[in-house]
């Protein structure tokens, strides 16, 4: 007889008001602390170190009892990040290798039952993020090196010492019920950045707007059980995952890593396409996400306050890297380009925070953002003096330079508005920007 298999509706997600509401102030937040910490940076070589190096878990299991941060202080984190001029922290909560930063009760492989430091940072941190007005989200690792019922192994992970069978539905089940513990125990959450879904990814990375099948080994992440478990949890936190792939129903925001939203500058993000979500990318400050002791490829300030302002005028947020040290401390070349960073937000964040990105799009010259009746004009690499802008939604009424604000003269020409400036950028600005006053387009 024919069965007929009714394929699992397609559950068409509906934000709340309070998700809309939280999409649009992260929008206006532009700028975050992205944080990956685990008992990996005893070996001071990145957050991938257990893989690299084929280290069985039962090995591995032995980092934790050294781990212990003493000079770990949240104050003293959520401060910095508050003084460069972010507005939110994303923290790993449990990275590939499936140790958790905080104290799970369903599992004991966690900072307070393994380690001889037994303090719950995460805590720690969440109440100093409440306390200073910084809100909160957790990464939260998919692929997981560590679990035994993460099986099949999928493209990564170790080859030796993992068993040889696993019910990677107890395997979701475990990842849903730590979920449940940062969304319960934790104060509001402003959300969950995964990661790793890529481990086991669906044949069908093409997909738009529907939930991945499972693959050809059968595995199926269930994401809309999970997404739907975070926002009943917590309508307001936003949902990210960095599949590079489009997103999936249930998601809040698409993330970009190592690449501005539609550059396409790195392999990760080929299949990307941009949704309508808000976005965010990602970057290093040197070239580690986890603490790796012998990368000193320190990205200038100038670097990152011009991959901040690019993201601003690509639409999006940029949430800037550190691996903090075994001991709990941030290493001082990154806390020296946090603390630059925030002098430069300090004079200008007004043109970053709440700003959208456009109305021009991203030139050779540098990019613009816009909020309001204004328009700034970043200009990151131009020496000349006058400056085209191709045609404006609506009449430029008056323009000056932000920083003194003296005026720039503006002309008409065939090519589009032009901005002639009393002298041209000064090469020490991290970026000269004229502010555009806008009058409303002529019906
Ligand atoms: O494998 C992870 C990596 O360790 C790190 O967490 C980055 C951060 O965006 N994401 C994955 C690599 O794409």
């Amino acid at each position: 007889s024919l069965s007929i298999v009714v394929a699992p509706a397609q559950s068409v997600y509906q934000p709340s008001a309070e998700n809309l509401a939280a999409r649009k102030a992260f929008q206006d937040d532009k700028f975050g602390l992205f944080i990956h910490w685990g008992v990996y940076s005893l070996l001071a070589d990145g957050e991938w170190i257990m893989n690299q190096r084929q280290i069985p878990a039962k090995d591995y299991e032995k980092l934790p009892t050294f781990f212990n941060p003493v000079d770990f202080n949240a104050k003293e984190w959520v401060s910095m990040a508050k003084n460069a001029g972010m507005k939110y922290i994303t923290i790993t909560s449990k990275h590939h290798d499936g140790f958790a930063m905080y104290d799970s009760k369903v599992s004991d492989y966690d900072i307070v039952d393994r380690t001889p430091y037994k303090k719950d940072v995460l805590k720690m941190l969440a109440d100093e993020c409440q306390a200073q007005g910084i809100k909160l989200f957790f990464y939260h690792s998919h692929l997981d090196w560590h679990h035994p019922d993460y099986y099949p192994r999928g493209r990564t992970g170790q080859k030796t010492g993992r068993p040889e069978s696993g019910d990677f539905e107890k395997y979701l089940t475990y990842m849903d019920t730590q979920l449940t513990e940062l969304l319960t125990n934790y104060g509001p959450i402003a959300g969950i950045w995964f990661d790793g879904w890529w481990d086991q990814s669906s044949d069908d990375a093409g997909h738009v707007g529907k939930t991945a099948p499972a693959n050809k080994n059968g595995i199926d992440w269930k994401l809309d059980r999970t997404y739907s478990l975070i926002h009943k949890l917590q309508p307001a936190a936003l949902i990210g995952n960095n599949h590079h792939v489009a997103p999936f129903p249930g998601e809040d925001f698409q993330m970009f890593e190592k690449d501005l939203p539609g550059s396409k500058s790195t392999g990760f993000n080929e299949a990307q396409t941009i949704g309508q979500l808000p976005l965010e990318t990602c970057e290093t400050m040197n070239g580690s996400w986890g603490f790796n002791i012998k990368d000193n490829r320190y990205k200038s300030t100038k670097d990152l306050v011009h991959y901040l302002v690019k993201a601003a005028g690509h639409n999006a947020n940029f949430l800037l890297n550190v691996g903090p040290m075994p001991n709990g401390k941030i290493q001082p070349e990154f806390v020296k380009s946090l603390a630059e960073i925030g002098q430069w937000m300090q004079k200008n964040g007004e043109t970053i925070y709440g700003t959208r990105g456009g109305p021009v799009e991203a030139r050779n010259w540098g990019v613009t953002t816009a909020k309001g009746n204004k328009v700034y004009v970043h200009i990151l690499d131009w020496a000349d003096r006058q400056l085209t802008l191709p045609a404006l939604p609506g009449k430029v009424s008056a323009a000056r330079l932000f920083a003194d604000k003296s005026p720039v003269k503006i002309t008409q020409s065939a090519e589009g508005v032009v901005l002639t400036m009393a002298a041209p950028p000064a090469a020490d600005m991290l970026d000269t920007i004229i502010e555009l006053d806008m009058a409303p387009a002529t019906a």
